[in-house]
């Protein structure tokens, strides 16, 4: 009998212990995304990772056994975008962290959406810049301390689903690291879509935000962030008042319009170049 783990066979050898801190919530998203493309039965050689920089860019590259790119801070999608557009085939995905993907890249993650382009961008969303030390970012909650807000940040955070969703995405979602099941059946959907997809995932990050929050050990942020989420269809019902710092999980968008890619190679076919 093997003992090998059934996910073993998409990790690159030689990369493991991995690089995530005990208990960050980029180790259980890489093993739910996995899970999603097995159950799925996707050849990984038919697809292509793009990573931001960033702990979440951890995730495909250097994990993943497939090609990966990984790109400037705030450029993954732009990267994607290239690749997609010439090589339609290819399932493209891209993780990045929340400051990645809503501020330095918040430019290239509302066009792609717009455009409706043929790509899976998972934003890991750690409420923080995990890798440069736990600075406040673009989905810090009002409130919230961090390193750079130690009396609490006056901002109010991004909601990334809601903007994603009215720039003209095909799918959108928001699960945390505690809704795992959940949030494989997501990805599972979001692979088959073949326009723009995004899934935030709202992830612990223990190393900076465990002692700022109050806790004492990983699984009290899992648990916050089970106690802090309300599905999107209760809280439709709900005053807006009483949502405030919460944060609402579910499928924001699921629809089937044109995607660029397949309406840029009928371009090519109609202007005669191939
Ligand atoms: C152009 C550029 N600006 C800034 C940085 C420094 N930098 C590296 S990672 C990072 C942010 C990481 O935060 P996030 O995208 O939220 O990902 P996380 O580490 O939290 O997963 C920054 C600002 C950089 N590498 N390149
Ligand atoms: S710093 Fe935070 S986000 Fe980065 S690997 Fe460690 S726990 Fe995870």
């Amino acid at each position: 009998m093997s003992l090998a783990h059934p996910l073993e066979k998409y990790i690159r050898k030689g990369t493991l212990p991995h690089t995530f801190c005990a208990g960050c919530g980029d180790g259980m998203i890489a093993q739910s995304f996995l899970r999603a493309v097995d159950e799925l039965g996707l050849d990984f050689k038919k697809m292509v990772f793009l990573s931001g920089i960033g702990c979440s860019g951890w995730i495909p590259s250097p994990l993943f056994d497939a090609d990966t790119l990984h790109a400037p801070h705030g450029r993954a999608i732009a990267y994607a975008t290239g690749i997609k557009l010439f090589k339609p085939e290819l399932k493209v995905v891209v993780f990045v962290g929340d400051g990645d993907a809503l501020g330095i890249g918040g430019n290239h993650l509302i066009h792609a959406a717009r455009r409706n382009i043929g790509m899976l961008v998972v934003c890991v969303n750690n409420m923080t810049y995990g890798m440069t030390g736990g600075q406040a970012g673009p989905t810090t909650p009002r409130g919230m301390a961090t390193i750079t807000t130690p009396y609490g940040n006056l901002e109010r955070g991004f909601d990334s689903c809601e903007l994603v969703k009215a720039a003209g995405a095909d799918y959108v979602a928001r699960w945390t690291a505690f809704h795992m099941r959940q949030l494989t059946n997501s990805f599972k959907k979001a692979l088959g879509k073949k326009g723009f997809a995004f899934i935030e995932v709202v992830s612990q990050c223990p190393t900076h935000l465990m002692r700022p929050m109050g806790f004492k050990r990983p699984s009290e942020m899992l648990l916050w962030l089970r106690d802090n989420s309300i599905p999107i269809e209760k809280a439709s019902k709900l005053p807006k008042e009483g949502l405030e710092g919460k944060i609402i999980i579910g499928e924001y968008a699921d629809l089937d319009r044109p995607e660029l890619s397949e309406a840029y190679a009928e371009l090519i076919r109609r202007a005669g170049a191939r």
